[in-house]
């Protein structure tokens, strides 16, 4: 997961458990295959309710 969404979240506190991107997509930090192109991705918001929403969409 992008650093700036980690920080953007320690920002903006908002009520919930922590950020999560499943599934390791290609061209997400640690993630970078050469040659490859990037896949979108969504990073996901845990809330404290136990429901997730979108928090970020990168790549693609
Ligand atoms: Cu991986």
């Amino acid at each position: 997961m992008p650093a700036a969404d980690i920080k953007r979240l320690l920002a903006e506190k908002p009520a919930a458990l922590g950020l999560s991107v499943p599934g390791m997509p290609i061209g997400s930090p640690g993630m970078e295959v050469e040659g490859q192109p990037a896949d979108a991705y969504t990073v996901w918001l845990f809330q404290s309710s136990g429901q997730r929403t979108p928090f970020a969409k990168l790549g693609g």
